[in-house]
């Protein structure tokens, strides 16, 4: 069975609706090395897709894992690193070493210390009984993560020397859908393969990989790229393309701050709204998207605002049925003295300090929401 070198489809011939369709002239004149007519479309045209998915399929994919020596890259987009970790992970992977590879960290502005982040995804991924070997803080997009990373079989050794040596067949690359793990495995195949051009299909849009994408690194043991996880607590699970796109930020973040009174909220678009209390001054910044738009109101008039601009500026989501799915809310009641950092899964981070203050954080039920107290 040939599969998609873009995306890992099965090909097949007969329905150009489906997955993996490829016009049976292109397999004559081209042999096993196609793309199928979805990763044409949006490697040439940049066409969007609606993803269908279900998580069951998902853990059915990555289940037998546990019974392979496998060395496990779990890829983990520095926008969402509590979302990052898929629930349940141990269960699928058992317990083959893990590197994180935490990814994207160009789009932080130069003012963040990258370090914080690696100790507080240290002390997140003791909580998930994983084997963690090693954690790495990269860009995908630039080369110099291979100059890091060359040597991959060993990459977990080098950068923890007290492992003796960490031997494994073969090495998947796994994490949420869009986190970077087919730009990643490109970088890969082009600077340690030799490989001549980015092969395999990305984008930023969910499931642009669709089954596993096996490169040898050696006699016996693959590269593996592997489709995304959906994960339920990210916004993405609900909201469309158009709507996903101004949540990822394409390049680097322009912190917003504001100097706040009590007594304001902000609303993230029509994503979450954030209510402000208490008797002292309230300085607040958002590592969000740049094309997310934030409204400061008076809280008394924030309810008038919701209900007049929901879909006109409070947008994403921009349709009814993206906010019918986003429905159900829940409030999250923080009180913050000194500095905190409330992580929303989806959205990013926002950098509260005040000498003492009430936040309250109004979300979509599923939605993800950590605090974490002087973390930056
Ligand atoms: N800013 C930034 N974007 C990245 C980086 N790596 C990947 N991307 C973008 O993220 C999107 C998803 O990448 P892709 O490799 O398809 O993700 P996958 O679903 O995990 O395979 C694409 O638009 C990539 O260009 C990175 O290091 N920095
Ligand atoms: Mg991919």
């Amino acid at each position: 069975m040939s599969r998609c070198i873009g995306c890992g489809a099965k090909i097949q011939t007969t329905n150009p609706e489906k997955i993996g369709y490829v016009p049976e002239i292109a397999i004559i004149e081209r042999g096993e090395q196609v793309y199928c007519k979805r990763c044409y479309d949006i490697r040439h045209h940049n066409a969007l897709y609606t993803p269908e998915y279900d998580t069951k399929m998902y853990y059915d994919k990555i289940k037998n894992i546990k019974d392979e020596n496998a060395l496990v890259i779990l890829m983990i987009d520095i926008m969402d690193i509590f979302g990052g970790f898929i629930p349940n992970l141990s269960e699928y992977i058992g317990n083959n070493k893990v590197l994180i590879v935490v990814n994207k960290i160009d789009v932080l502005p130069k003012s963040v210390n990258i370090k914080k982040f690696e100790e507080l995804i240290s002390l997140i991924s003791k909580r998930k009984k994983l084997n963690v070997v090693g954690i790495m803080m990269i860009s995908a997009r630039k080369q110099d993560v291979i100059a890091r990373i060359s040597k991959l079989k060993y990459a977990a050794k080098k950068k923890y020397s007290h492992e003796k040596e960490v031997r494994f067949d073969n090495c998947y690359i796994i994490g949420c859908a869009s986190v970077g793990k087919s730009t990643f495995m490109n970088m890969i195949g082009k600077i340690t393969l030799n490989y001549p051009s980015d092969v395999i299909t990305t984008s930023n849009q969910y499931q642009t990989t669709q089954d596993f994408i096996k490169w040898p690194l050696d006699q016996r043991s693959y590269l593996i790229d592997t489709p995304g996880f959906i994960n339920p607590s990210h916004y993405g699970a609900y909201i469309d393309n158009k709507s996903l796109q101004v949540l990822i930020p394409k390049k680097y973040i322009k912190v917003r701050t504001y100097q706040l009174n009590p007594d304001q909220t902000i609303f993230i678009g029509g994503l979450a709204k954030i209510k402000f209390d208490g008797e002292n001054k309230i300085n607040v910044s958002f590592y969000i998207s740049n094309e997310l738009y934030l409204h400061r109101t008076k809280t008394i008039q924030a309810d008038k605002i919701l209900e007049t601009q929901q879909f006109k500026l409070l947008v994403p989501p921009y349709t009814e049925e993206e906010a019918l799915k986003l429905n159900e809310k829940t409030v999250y009641n923080y009180e913050i003295t000194g500095t905190s950092d409330i992580f929303i899964s989806g959205i990013g981070f926002i950098h509260i300090t005040s000498e003492k203050c009430n936040v309250e954080v109004q979300v979509p039920k599923p939605i993800l929401v950590e605090k974490i107290d002087g973390f930056m």
